[in-house]
């Protein structure tokens, strides 16, 4: 059995589905889980699927996956566009990671256009909903595939 490929989500992603619906759907972080846990089955890895509001927490995962996990998706939430400390975790990660949001972040305010942490990922995925985690997944598992021969 491969190691799990994480999947971490940062601040007020929990409101999922209860506010701006407009901007980030109707469906909840729990549908979220749901949905990527199929795709990710599909190639043969489970998700271990989490969502914390604090950013130390997110770092002390992110160093977790560093040798418990096969691979990473993140949606850091608005860490995205502050944090050094994410970035600085995801760097020491020899890992594959994918940057996710579910917005399209060029498209909104112009502080969403930096992003801190892509400069540790091989790729990113926005503007897709809920299925830019699904496609982050898919992604990775192809990657690992890959890596795998
Ligand atoms: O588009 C994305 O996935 C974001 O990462 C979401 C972040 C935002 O700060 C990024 O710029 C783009 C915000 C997550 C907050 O999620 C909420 C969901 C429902 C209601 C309120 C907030």
């Amino acid at each position: 059995m491969p190691k799990p490929i994480y999947v971490l989500n940062g601040p007020n992603l929990n409101l999922l589905g209860q506010r701006e619906p407009d901007v980030y759907g109707h469906a909840t972080l729990d549908e979220v889980h749901e949905r990527t846990q199929a795709r990710a089955r599909k190639h043969g890895f489970e998700i271990e699927f989490r969502q914390s509001n604090n950013e130390g927490e997110i770092v002390d995962w992110i160093q977790e996956a560093r040798t418990a996990a096969s691979a990473l998706a993140i949606n850091a939430g608005a860490y995205t566009h502050t944090s050094v400390a994410i970035l600085d975790a995801l760097l020491a990660t020899d890992i594959p990671c994918v940057e996710v949001h579910m917005s399209n972040i060029f498209q909104r305010e112009e502080f969403r256009h930096h992003s801190y942490i892509s400069a540790a990922c091989i790729g990113v995925i926005c503007g897709f909903g809920v299925k830019s985690y699904e496609l982050a997944v898919e992604a990775l598992a192809e990657r690992l595939e890959a890596a795998e021969g």
